[in-house]
């Protein structure tokens, strides 16, 4: 044979083999036996090795590369990859619809696609070859893992036209498959998976291609990214045309208006189950290119599409008793105990009950056997009781008329749903108080935990927050304390004394105002530029300050007017703390965990999770319920959950409170 009839028979071959690999992998509907498809798989094989120069790297053999990586390299995407804002329920979806027609009018065409649980990718592709893939990463930098999705049969290494194109999907494991696969990992004692996802971002983190190239990897393309040449006016023209240049696209629904989106959501949240993939929600897309044009995006994400979440896991258990604790501001909340249970990833023993409200609403009674969840992915929560189950030993549950702590009677306020102690000298509440004045985003004092804390109250050293800065005048008593002396009193009225030099915004957070946060609390001490003019501010020149409500305004008002409390903030203008903002705007606040994504697992010793959450937003990092790869960190605390394998399995690092604590320093 001469080169030229040689070089024509391997091109018929590469293109009678990928038909096949399309027919089988994306259209799922192979034409020829695995025998027949095997015998040219071989002929090609042997073809090339007799003519190694003519190998070419979008040939089907070359699916799995040669030598494993040594580490993925960081690609800077040319267009971001956003992300996606979510909605949870009809009126969610309304709104959105609502925003959309306020900027492009009335008439908008919809198209909904799965939300597929997997790892979001790009793939690159140059005269109709395959040149590059790269996981999603920030949407800003991902990493090159080219040779891990080489080995994705559904992936086309060759397009049916010459194009240039690069296109976004979802890379996943289907739910047969992963049943599969974990059998096998298990019977290799190898790692098992906790779910879908996992298996599938971890298969496309190993550094040996032949290792995903035995994992059972599919994909779903949902978007162009960047194209030369095609004019497309529509998404679903695009998925069309994506699907005509071979890859396996996203199913999707043209839908006229939001009402049909609606039944979408409503008739997939029931049926999901019946995918052979996990899909954790539909994605809902402006259909309509020049209107998605208009609409524009946001840092992070699209104004023109949004998900539907679906509800989170839900599971059943039993209601073994309720306690009550008392908060900062007094509010008597209720907690269910909870027989163990894992829910979405972790073990789940406690469940908030809220208020008496939610409690006589949805008849939570001890005993009963309830459905739970975890909102938002993070706090569990009683969807429903079983009644079904029950057998006439319930108890029903009656929040306490007297607060646990200091006895005095509990009180339902105007308009508010919560019962609470107003107790102002309740022992409860103080802590809870004297706790947040001391915590990271507050005054931050080193070595003032909760147990100390209690300690100082019990013993009568502070009846305050402002006791704290006259301590250094009872030195020698602190030092004769259980578990103190003089090395532990010295860095703790060390800590108090810097403490003194905050700037405003921390002190006003750390009075703890109702409804102000660290965000309004620096807000407001900036604006205002010191206490005195903060205590003489009307509710009006409160609320001027963008961001600032009604509310929050009136709480700010109603605490400034309350003499008790000037008292205190007399006591500690006194002892030389900072009463001025030095900063005029948000931009010096120590943002150190800026960009940087927690995941919190497990019971802190020091802090609760709403603690920590704040510490770490008040940095600037953000806190979120699963572990990804994009998680910076896992927080994990004692009898944390699954969260920890998952972090493991993606290579993501796990900090125990301690380290924590250095970082937020
Ligand atoms: C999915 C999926 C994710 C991406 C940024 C703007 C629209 N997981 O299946 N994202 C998108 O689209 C987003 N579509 C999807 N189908």
């Amino acid at each position: 044979m001469y080169k030229n009839q040689i070089k024509a028979k391997i091109e018929n071959l590469r293109k009678e083999i990928n038909y096949h690999d399309h027919s089988y992998h994306v259209l799922d509907s192979p034409e020829i036996s695995d025998y027949k498809y095997d015998t040219l798989v071989k002929e090609l094989m042997d073809l090339e090795e007799k003519h190694p120069e003519l190998i070419t790297p979008d040939s089907p053999t070359q699916r799995v590369g040669g030598k494993p990586e040594t580490k993925f390299p960081q690609v800077a995407h040319t267009v971001p990859l956003l992300s996606l804002d979510n909605s949870y329920n009809e009126n969610d979806l309304l709104d959105f619809d609502k925003r959309i027609k306020k900027e492009v009018g009335e008439t908008v065409e919809y198209v909904v696609e799965y939300k597929i649980d997997g790892l979001s990718v790009a793939l690159k592709y140059e005269n109709g070859s395959f040149v590059r893939g790269t996981t999603r990463g920030d949407g800003t930098v991902g990493e090159d893992i080219t040779s891990n999705l080489r080995t994705i049969k559904s992936i086309p290494l060759r397009l049916q036209e010459e194009t240039s194109i690069e296109v976004r999907g979802e890379a996943y494991i289907p739910k047969k498959k992963f049943a599969e696969l974990n059998r096998r990992q298990e019977e290799n004692e190898d790692t098992v998976f906790a779910n879908p996802r996992n298996a599938a971002a971890g298969s496309l983190r190993q550094l040996d291609p032949k290792i995903a190239a035995s994992r059972p990897l599919d994909i779903s393309i949902f978007s162009i990214l960047a194209i030369s040449g095609a004019a497309i006016d529509r998404h679903s023209y695009a998925l069309e045309y994506l699907k005509k240049l071979g890859f396996k696209t996203s199913n999707y629904e043209v839908c006229k208006d939001i009402g049909e989106v609606i039944e979408l959501c409503n008739k997939w949240q029931e049926k999901r189950y019946d995918l052979p993939f996990e899909i954790d929600g539909l994605v809902i897309k402006v259909n309509d290119l020049s209107k998605r044009e208009i609409l524009g995006t946001r840092a992070k994400s699209p104004r023109w599409a949004i998900a539907f979440k679906f509800p989170a896991e839900e599971k059943e258990t039993l209601v073994k008793g309720v306690i009550v604790q008392i908060g900062r501001t007094g509010a008597v909340t209720p907690t269910a105990i909870l027989e163990p249970v894992t829910v979405a990833g972790s073990v789940v023993s406690r469940a908030t009950l809220h208020n008496q409200d939610f409690i006589d609403m949805k008849d939570i009674r001890i005993g009963d056997t309830v459905v739970i969840h975890k909102a938002g992915d993070v706090i569990p929560e009683v969807v429903r009781v079983i009644k079904e189950k029950r057998n006439g030993e319930e108890q029903k549950y009656v929040l306490p008329s007297e607060c646990p702590e200091c006895k005095e009677k509990t009180v339902r306020l105007d308009g508010e749903v919560a019962l609470r102690c107003i107790n102002i000298a309740c022992p409860a509440q103080l802590r809870r108080g004297i706790i947040h004045f001391v915590s990271r985003n507050a005054m931050n004092i080193d070595g003032l935990g909760e147990a100390l804390v209690t300690m100082l109250l019990d013993k009568g050293f502070i009846k305050d927050p402002g006791d704290i800065y006259y301590l250094k005048d009872r030195r020698e008593e602190l030092v004769d304390l259980e578990r103190m002396g003089e090395k532990s009193v010295e860095n703790l009225l060390d800590a108090i004394e810097r403490s003194k030099k905050n700037d405003l915004g921390r002190l006003v957070n750390a009075l703890g105002i109702k409804l102000v946060g660290s965000k309004a609390a620096t807000l407001v001490a900036d604006t205002f530029g010191s206490m005195d003019k903060l205590i003489e501010a009307s509710e009006e020149e409160i609320t001027a300050i963008d961001e600032i409500g009604p509310k929050m305004a009136k709480s700010m008002v109603a605490f400034f007017n309350d003499e008790k409390n000037l008292k205190v903030i007399e006591k500690i203008k006194e002892s030389g703390v900072n009463m001025e903002s030095k900063k005029k705007s948000k931009t010096n606040v120590n943002l150190k965990l800026e960009g940087m994504t927690f995941v919190l697992t497990g019971t802190l010793p020091n802090y609760s999770r709403n603690e920590a959450k704040e510490i770490i937003e008040s940095l600037g990092g953000k806190v979120t319920g699963s572990v990804s790869k994009k998680t910076t960190y896992v927080l994990a605390g004692e009898n944390p959950g699954s969260k920890i394998d998952k972090a493991n399995e993606l290579g993501v690092n796990v900090i125990t409170e301690e380290e924590f604590q250095d970082l937020t320093r």
